[in-house]
């Protein structure tokens, strides 16, 4: 027979906002900063929920002829094209973060240099790290695609600000998470407590937490990769991958980085996105990709790592700067490092 007092006490209807302000309780120099970051990233997130729901009915899944001003001819600073839905995402997101008082920069996938929103001195104490809609080039066919974000506080540093504070080596990251807009819109969110699981319940207009504390599986057989590499990929890679061929692993792969990981998060395995020749530094940007993907991994209890080291242990050195990304369940990621290391 359960307690009666637990009926009410365990598990309730709890929203994202009820969820942060709960959890701010662990820390016990929380000032409310996160919590006020979290409402505008929520509130972007649906709005870009809606916006993608909506692309083929509004057809803004076209390409973009550049940002609100047309300054960049739709190429952004990665040399890709635009599509216009990440011009919109990315302006979304600016407006509803740029209120938000203590955010010093925003760093966007989709722009060269970082909005400078504030300074310390006017309470500028964090910089947000985005990529507004990854994997958007599935959209037109109707693959998952999100949101990744990264909270980062910056040094108490006088006299430094900007790019420089940005990059500097105690710029920490304090919260990582992602919002995959798929069959359902997911959040994965974590403060540095362990990762939950929120879902947008359009009725309501909230996101509800669903799963708390996720644990990745320590092994799981499937392994996430584009195998249409696999000649330029570094022998260790292909013999790893050849292994994977003879012992019965499962290839998983989106093309979606934010599907794909949601995948591995949730039923374990390895994501491998490496450096190939004609791409030394592997593809995916350590800022807005790899290091929030990273900070949910391990605190979901698996490993992330560029091959070489831990994600989170490098030190940025450019805003847009790409890295080779080993992330999953631990004992497969270092199936990956043994033959990386032979
Ligand atoms: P490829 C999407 O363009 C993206 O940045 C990630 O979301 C995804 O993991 C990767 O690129 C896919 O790259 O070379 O396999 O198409």
């Amino acid at each position: 027979m359960t307690d009666q007092s637990t009926i009410w006490t365990e598990d309730n209807l709890m929203s994202l906002q009820s969820h942060i302000l709960a959890e701010e309780r662990h820390h016990p120099s929380a000032t409310g900063d996160f919590s006020w970051i979290l409402s505008g990233i929520s509130l972007a997130t649906k709005s870009i929920a809606s916006k993608v729901r909506r692309a083929r009915i509004e057809d803004v899944i076209g390409e973009s002829a550049g940002g609100p001003f047309g300054e960049n001819g739709g190429i952004n600073v990665q040399g890709e094209q635009q599509l216009k839905l990440d011009v919109i995402a990315n302006e979304v997101i600016k407006a509803c973060l740029g209120t938000r008082a203590n955010i010093a920069a925003l760093v966007s996938e989709e722009e060269q240099e970082p909005t400078i929103l504030r300074s310390r001195e006017s309470g500028g104490r964090y910089a947000v790290f985005f990529d507004p809609l990854d994997g958007s080039s599935n959209l037109d066919v109707s693959v998952g695609v999100g949101t990744i974000f990264g909270i980062v506080r910056l040094p108490d540093t006088r006299g430094i600000s900007g790019t420089e504070a940005i990059l500097h080596e105690r710029a920490t990251m304090a919260a990582a998470g992602y919002v995959l807009y798929g069959s359902s819109t997911v959040m994965m969110l974590t403060t540095g407590n362990g990762v939950d699981m929120f879902v947008l319940d359009q009725s309501i207009g909230a996101y509800v937490l669903v799963k708390r504390k996720i644990k990745m599986p320590a092994t799981k057989k499937i392994y996430s990769i584009n195998e249409a590499y696999a000649n330029r990929f570094p022998a260790g890679i292909r013999t790893w991958l050849d292994w994977a061929h003879n012992n019965d692993y499962s290839s998983r792969y989106i093309g979606s980085m934010v599907a794909d990981v949601h995948r591995t998060l949730l039923k374990g395995g390895v994501f491998v996105y490496p450096e190939t020749n004609d791409r030394p530094e592997g593809k995916l940007r350590l800022l807005y990709e790899a290091m929030p993907m990273a900070m949910l991994v391990e605190q979901a209890g698996g490993t992330a790592s560029t091959g070489r080291g831990r994600i989170l242990d490098l030190r940025p050195e450019a805003l847009h700067q790409r890295v080779p990304v080993i992330l999953g369940s631990a004992d497969e990621v270092s199936h990956v490092q043994r033959y990386i290391d032979a």
